[in-house]
């Protein structure tokens, strides 16, 4: 995919909703021929052989299998070229930008979702900020479909002011495709070329995709993290992230090479849970400075401080 700008700017009331409300639908934002090339690289993301790759999840409708299955794929830009040229080149990254008015840009990452309906389970409210590593404001997620999204082709839905909210009240709800929602939750319908941008600590999630036409639609949409100047590498305490801590700290050099061994062979080990390494054997160089950063980074840290953070979260963007 070649460098392409998006369609227009963002306007500052537009702006201002997103710092408000925690999202804003920016409609007539990518051209029909940079949508139509996404298309083609999701269902290839979608294709069986790469279903074996790390982070691939798919949760079949309570109704059973035929009733429908919603697909998702995390960090596919670590492995497609394709998405990883939208991701770094593509018209999204200038409008977030804009939006969060930073003048570096880093990608942080994606997040492929395919609704195969009718009976695909909507995504679960949730803060994407829960499972980000990061801490700081000047952060986007910007979701994109590459077809229309109407009421029952699982739109999107937030729950507005929720990213200046503590409450957790709302998160693991489950909307359901007649039910009520809850109050302040708004459902946003899209054209393809339309970008919603959202803050990483909105509550928010999908409707199930409950259209029952014969055309074999899917709903298949990507959402792309971008990082601003004021994020920071932030990751709660586990077993890795120790054992990292204790290596940088380490000043005799036989501990820091026993620990270095151990490290890598935790890191297999967790790997290997994911993945199935027989299928699924090499590791590219963004899965692998990925991983590093998650026992190499220090709390606090910008994400550009070490290798393995220029690595995984690439500049995008800068002055
Ligand atoms: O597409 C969906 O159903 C969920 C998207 C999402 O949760 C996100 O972009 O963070």
């Amino acid at each position: 995919m070649t460098a392409c700008q998006p369609m227009r700017n963002p306007t500052p009331d537009e702006i201002e909703c997103f710092w408000r409300n925690g999202y804003v639908h920016l409609p007539k934002m990518v051209s029909e021929s940079t949508i139509s090339r996404l298309g083609d690289a999701l269902r290839s993301v979608f294709a069986p052989e790469h279903q074996s790759k790390p982070f691939f999840v798919s949760d079949q409708s309570p109704e059973g299998p035929s009733a429908g299955r919603a697909l998702s794929h995390f960090n596919t830009f670590h492995w497609d070229n394709t998405v990883f040229d939208f991701i770094t080149t593509g018209p999204l990254a200038q409008t977030a930008a804009q939006v969060l008015a930073t003048t570096h840009l880093r990608a942080f990452g994606d997040h492929a979702f395919l609704k195969e309906g009718p009976g695909a389970p909507g995504t679960p409210f949730h803060r994407d900020s829960r499972y980000f590593p990061v801490s700081g404001n000047q952060m986007a997620v910007c979701w994109l479909a590459t077809g229309p999204v109407c009421r029952t082709q699982a739109p999107m839905v937030y729950v507005k002011g929720t990213h200046i909210e503590s409450s957790e009240d709302l998160v693991g709800f489950k909307a359901d495709a007649a039910g009520a929602l809850p109050k302040d939750a708004r459902v946003i319908e899209t054209a393809p070329g339309d970008l919603i941008i959202h803050h990483p600590r909105l509550i928010h999630g999908s409707l199930p995709y409950a259209h029952h036409d014969l055309s074999g639609e899917h709903r298949q949409a990507l959402s792309v993290r971008y990082c601003g100047d004021d994020i920071r590498w932030q990751n709660p305490m586990n077993s890795l992230s120790r054992l990292g801590a204790r290596w940088r700290s380490s000043k005799s050099r036989t501990n820091r090479r026993r620990r270095s061994r151990l490290i890598q062979g935790l890191s297999r080990l967790s790997r290997g849970r994911d993945a199935n390494l027989s299928r699924e054997p090499l590791e590219t160089v963004r899965q692998k400075a990925f991983r590093d950063c998650h026992f190499l980074m220090k709390n606090g840290e910008a994400l550009d401080a070490r290798e393995c953070g220029r690595g995984a979260f690439p500049l995008v963007l800068s002055p």
